[in-house]
């Protein structure tokens, strides 16, 4: 890995955010790949976080420090990621479900849809049915982009889905999901139009539920 690379992942472990910022922007300078600096730099670090908090080495203020200077990060490398001024390609309400906060990742999918000139209506975290079904009747929306880490909200994302059935809504608008402990099967189960594992792998499912 390149050595700036690995500054990035070390400041982000150690939740230094002036670090993991400045550190970043030189990656940005030196011209580094936006991608090899989000996924070897950042994504790498808070895997790696997730492992020491299973090894009881880490705790959740460590998470906590870890995932501000990621998200730090991430605001520098967004004008990178999000180039784009095309049509709008559809537009999505998106956002981890209710009792759910982590938040990284429902952020780094919207960004890329955001550079694949979707409209982002980003609720952020802990967001529960009744939103997501106000705000998708508000919009008009596409797609419904919900995100999960706890196996324990996983079930709010079917919540979800019935809500907006409840609502008839669900006949004019696609669901997908994701998050680290979701399946293919898990989506299909519930109702959802589709399962995306990562962001860019989001945006070629949603390209495929608007076509
Ligand atoms: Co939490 N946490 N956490 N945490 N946390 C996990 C998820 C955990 C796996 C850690 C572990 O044990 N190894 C574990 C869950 C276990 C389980 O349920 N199976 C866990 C736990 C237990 C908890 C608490 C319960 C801890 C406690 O309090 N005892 C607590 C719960 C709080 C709550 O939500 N109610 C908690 C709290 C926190 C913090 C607040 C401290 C912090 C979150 C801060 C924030 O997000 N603002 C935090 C963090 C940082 C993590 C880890 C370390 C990192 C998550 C992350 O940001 N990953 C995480 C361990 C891990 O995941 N390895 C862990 C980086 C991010 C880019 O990846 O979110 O997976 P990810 O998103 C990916 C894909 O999944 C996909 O694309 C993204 C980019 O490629 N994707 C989608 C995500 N959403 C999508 C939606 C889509 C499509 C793709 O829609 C179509």
């Amino acid at each position: 890995m390149e050595s700036i690379l690995e500054e990035i992942f070390q400041g982000i472990i150690e939740g230094d955010e002036p670090t993991t910022v400045k550190k970043v922007q030189a990656a940005i300078e030196e011209g580094l790949d936006p991608n090899a600096i989000l996924n070897q730099g950042m994504v790498a670090a808070m895997e790696e976080i997730g492992k020491l908090f299973e090894a009881g080495d880490f705790f959740v203020p460590e998470m906590l420090v870890a995932s501000r200077a990621m998200q730090a990060g991430m605001a520098k490398l967004k004008p990178l990621l999000v180039e784009s001024d095309f049509k709008a390609a559809g537009k999505v309400v998106a956002g981890t479900v209710q009792g759910d906060l982590h938040d990284i990742g429902i952020h780094l999918v919207c960004m890329m849809l955001e550079g694949a000139a979707f409209e982002i209506i980003n609720l952020g975290s802990d967001v529960g049915p009744k939103e997501f079904v106000e705000t998708v009747r508000e919009t008009g929306a596409d797609i419904v982009a919900m995100s999960a880490l706890l196996t324990t909200t996983m079930p709010n994302m079917k919540l979800t889905i019935d809500a907006l059935t409840e609502a008839g809504l669900r006949d004019s608008v696609k669901v997908m999901v994701g998050g680290a402990p979701l399946t293919d099967k898990y989506a299909r189960e519930i109702g959802a139009d589709g399962y995306a594992p990562d962001a860019s792998r989001t945006v070629a499912l949603a390209k495929s539920l608007v076509a």
